[in-house]
């Protein structure tokens, strides 16, 4: 009775706004750490102030295992060494939480402390803060340059789903003609290696490494040949993909579930990557 009482108190304590939260957390603890006490029930005490500090801690990613958003934040949060917790959710049935939770209806959103971040460049560049060394440059001019290609990357992930959700050849073609030329361009910016700031992997390379990913899996569907004549951008891309955090930032089954994605979700790119 007592623990079910505290473990509401705990899933209650989540839904609380940061400020409220840290104080009533404490006050809540206090409370609780008075009755047990009156009650001797010292070890039940300890375990009950750990399990609601804990968490306060942790920080939640609420999730869904194809987005290549999300795993630029799992990258970041492996790259960081953060312990977080994973919810997956169906894009196609979002449960009412999420709706009233991610003002975008968007993943990935991320629960800390009582707050709620979404929009994954800004999420990651909090878990970059909250656990240093940093991996975002200092300098504010290599930081705001940092940013505009975190920017690009993002614009060349929402045109590689639509690479491979395209219903028609037309389409296909266009956005393939799209891609090829954005890629050209960023091939001109590549001035270090293996990363995009040199030896340091950044918040950049996290950006871009689930669209060298996903390409390499249509590639070896159908050869696009995109990263040809783009020296610097397939180096980059080979390193990004070998990178530990990179390999465990996907489930073992994602390859055979991104590719039943194209498959059900578009008519002409899945006769390309699914057959
Ligand atoms: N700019 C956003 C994009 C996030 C995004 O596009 N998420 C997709 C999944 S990959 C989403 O949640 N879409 C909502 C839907 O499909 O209903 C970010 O970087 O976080």
């Amino acid at each position: 009775m007592g623990l079910l009482f505290i473990f509401n108190v705990i899933i209650d304590v989540e839904s609380w706004k940061s400020y409220q939260f840290i104080i009533s957390r404490y006050f809540i603890c206090l409370l609780f750490a008075v009755i047990l006490l009156q009650l001797k029930k010292s070890t039940l005490l300890l375990t009950c102030l750990i399990a609601v500090d804990l968490r306060g801690m942790k920080p939640e990613l609420i999730s869904n295992d194809l987005c290549p958003f999300v795993q630029c934040s799992v990258i970041t949060l492996l790259e960081k060494n953060i312990e977080f917790d994973v919810t997956y959710i169906d894009l196609e049935r979002p449960p009412t939480w999420f709706l009233e939770t991610s003002p975008l209806a968007m993943v990935p959103i991320l629960k800390h402390n009582g707050s709620v971040l979404f929009e994954s460049a800004v999420i990651n560049e909090y878990i970059d803060e909250i656990a240093p060394p940093s991996i975002h440059p200092n300098n504010s001019m290599e930081k705001a340059n940092n940013r505009s290609w975190i920017r690009f990357s993002s614009r060349l992930i929402d045109l590689q789903t639509s690479l491979s959700t395209a219903d028609s050849k037309e389409d296909f073609t266009y956005i393939l003609q799209e891609l090829s030329q954005g890629l050209k361009n960023f091939e001109k910016y590549i001035l270090n290696s293996p990363f995009f700031n040199g030896e340091k992997f950044s918040l950049v390379d996290a950006a871009i490494a689930p669209f060298f990913l996903r390409l390499r899996l249509m590639e070896t569907r159908r050869r696009l040949g995109l990263l040809e004549g783009l020296p610097n951008l397939q180096a980059w891309s080979k390193a990004l993909i070998a990178r530990p955090s990179v390999i465990n930032s996907v489930r073992n089954d994602f390859n055979l579930k991104f590719l039943n994605y194209i498959k059900t979700h578009s008519k002409y790119a899945a006769l390309i990557f699914a057959r």
